[in-house]
């Protein structure tokens, strides 16, 4: 991706995802904006974009964090939101077997206590493969992947959604459902070898 397209697309996540009062617009319960009212509040707080540029960051978009209405009118960001107006009604799904969760190093100790906890995000997020979960836990330090037992957590009643660039929703997963990848599957609070 160039340069431009990846400034792009984390100025999109930052404020369709999280402050949208940044540059004076507001998001819908769902997450969407009308574009019009963004590229004219982009540009106004100095942050020049074009509906072309919005377009190619949003087919380019690795991730596909970013969806366009069938009207083209409205854009929203398809998981990751922060702020409080935004709560998008996901499909509720059932989960694979397992689910995968990349995290630092550094985290671990609170995680084998509290579990998983969306932090400032309105869920935690988990992904289908380890690879995915690598990169992911790399953003914060030393990367650590734990494997989630999503299939036997739903049989216990935890719902879990599917936003529709695949990443996997929950609201929480508690210590007994998580495994280290890097110990032999251990549980995540065998902290020994
Ligand atoms: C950690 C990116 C201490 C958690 C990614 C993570 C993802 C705890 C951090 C998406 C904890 C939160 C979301 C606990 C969780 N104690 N730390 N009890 N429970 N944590 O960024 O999952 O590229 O909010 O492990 O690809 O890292 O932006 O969540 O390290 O899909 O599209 O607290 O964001 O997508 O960090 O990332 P985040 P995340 P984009």
């Amino acid at each position: 991706m160039s340069n431009q397209l990846n400034d792009t697309s984390k100025f999109l996540s930052y404020i369709l995802r999280h402050e949208p009062q940044a540059i004076g617009i507001t998001l819908d319960g769902e997450g969407w904006t009308d574009i019009a009212a963004l590229i004219e509040g982009a540009n106004k707080s100095g942050n020049a974009i074009d509906r072309n540029l919005i377009q190619q960051v949003v087919n380019t978009n690795d991730k596909k964090r970013f969806a366009i209405s069938e009207d083209g009118l409205r854009i929203r960001a398809v998981q990751g939101h922060s702020t409080d107006n935004v709560s998008i009604t996901y499909p509720e799904k059932v989960p694979p077997e397992f689910l995968y969760h990349g995290t630092a190093t550094r985290f671990l100790e609170s995680i084998s206590q509290e579990g998983l906890r969306p932090g400032e995000r309105h869920y935690v997020h988990l992904s289908e493969n380890e690879q995915t979960a690598t990169v992911v836990g790399q953003r914060y330090g030393s990367p650590v992947v734990l494997k989630i037992e999503a299939l036997r957590m739903y049989r216990q009643g935890f719902k879990f959604f599917q936003a529709e660039n695949g990443v996997w929703l929950t609201g929480q997963v508690p210590p007994e459902f998580l495994n280290r990848t890097d110990l032999n599957q251990e549980p995540v609070n065998c902290r020994t070898r």
